[in-house]
């Protein structure tokens, strides 16, 4: 039972096997009319203001969300989302994103071209299709269809470094500098004590063509469940697919996991594999059902921003690698 706060230890059922947990008959309680914004890095402070508009309103955290992550989207200024997000290694800006509903929808777009919100495209996928997830060409042709404008995403300033990445790195490095991580995610409880979550991003600068990351991945980038809790993450895409990220942090808090300690083992789980040390960096963040919020990074130098009681602030991430 240590590191784990149990919500009624008593009530947890048991498959039966007796080993799995499966779901917390005591439930987490949903808590209303105080809403609450988390999202990833700096540029969470913008989204969470768009989002918390949004929540202030009556809207819904599915509304507040998308709201949210539309604001980094189209700042040419965040290089790591949307309009002036860095290219992969040929130039081109490929972008990934998700979002999850309250009632467990979701929508996906992956390697999207020429479109400035793929979180708005992701949505669409949601509500309009029977599908989860467009890739492609294939995306961005539903994005037209539905009517979004195509236009270049690629700034100067990121061509600019990317030219000089491929004078500089090209030949020794596949995927780009790993320092920069700023993937945002934005996870929101509304009025009606409800959860959502978006995902959005350009992925890792100069990545393969073709390369698609965690973001759009539901389970990996993202994952909400009503009744549990939201989770969303950023770094190095590759980590976060393969121990199932933002679902395992889920499943932790379904456990008995604090918020904080679910992302503490979902970061732990990563670094283990690297016995213990990476040159990469892993971020989570998680808002449970009942407004508690966890965090945790490998390396320092990731920030989250949380918007709750007026007061909406950037808070540093100590590193636990
Ligand atoms: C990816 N997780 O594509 C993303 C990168 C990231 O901040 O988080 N950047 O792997």
């Amino acid at each position: 039972m240590k590191r784990r706060d149990f919500i009624k230890t008593g009530t947890i059922s048991l498959v039966a096997s007796g080993s799995i947990l499966t779901q917390c008959d005591s439930p987490i309680k949903k808590v209303k009319n105080n809403p609450i914004v988390l999202s990833t890095w700096d540029h969470g402070i913008s989204a969470n203001n768009s989002a918390m508009d949004i929540l202030n309103n009556n809207g819904t955290a599915l509304d507040a969300v998308e709201s949210g992550v539309r604001v980094t989207e189209a700042d040419p200024s965040s290089q790591s989302v949307g309009l002036g997000g860095r290219p992969d290694q040929d130039g081109h800006v490929t972008l990934d994103a998700c979002i999850m509903d309250s009632d467990g929808n979701a929508g996906s777009v992956a390697f999207l071209r020429d479109i400035k919100h793929p979180i708005s495209v992701a949505r669409k996928v949601m509500k309009l299709t029977d599908h989860v997830m467009l890739v492609g060409a294939g995306a961005k042709r539903f994005a037209l269809e539905n009517g979004f404008q195509e236009e270049n995403l690629l700034t100067d300033k990121s061509k600019e470094e990317w030219l000089q990445w491929k004078r500089d790195n090209s030949v020794k490095d596949s995927w780009g500098p790993n320092d920069e991580h700023d993937t945002i995610s934005t996870l929101a409880r509304d009025n009606e004590g409800n959860l959502s979550g978006a995902c959005t991003t350009s992925g890792l600068a100069y990545k393969l063509h073709g390369r698609v990351g965690d973001s759009p991945i539901i389970g990996a980038g993202l994952y909400v469940d009503n009744e549990i809790g939201a989770v969303g993450a950023t770094g190095k895409g590759e980590e976060v697919i393969k121990t199932c990220g933002s679902f395992l942090v889920v499943e932790l808090m379904r456990q008995g996991y604090s918020a904080m300690d679910a992302c503490e083992e979902a970061v732990n789980r990563i670094l283990r594999k690297q016995s213990g040390k990476s040159d990469f960096q892993i971020g989570y963040i998680a808002l449970r059902k009942d407004g508690q919020v966890g965090f945790s990074a490998i390396h320092d130098g990731f920030q989250y921003a949380l918007y709750k009681k007026n007061e909406n602030k950037l808070y540093d991430v100590k590193g636990i690698g």
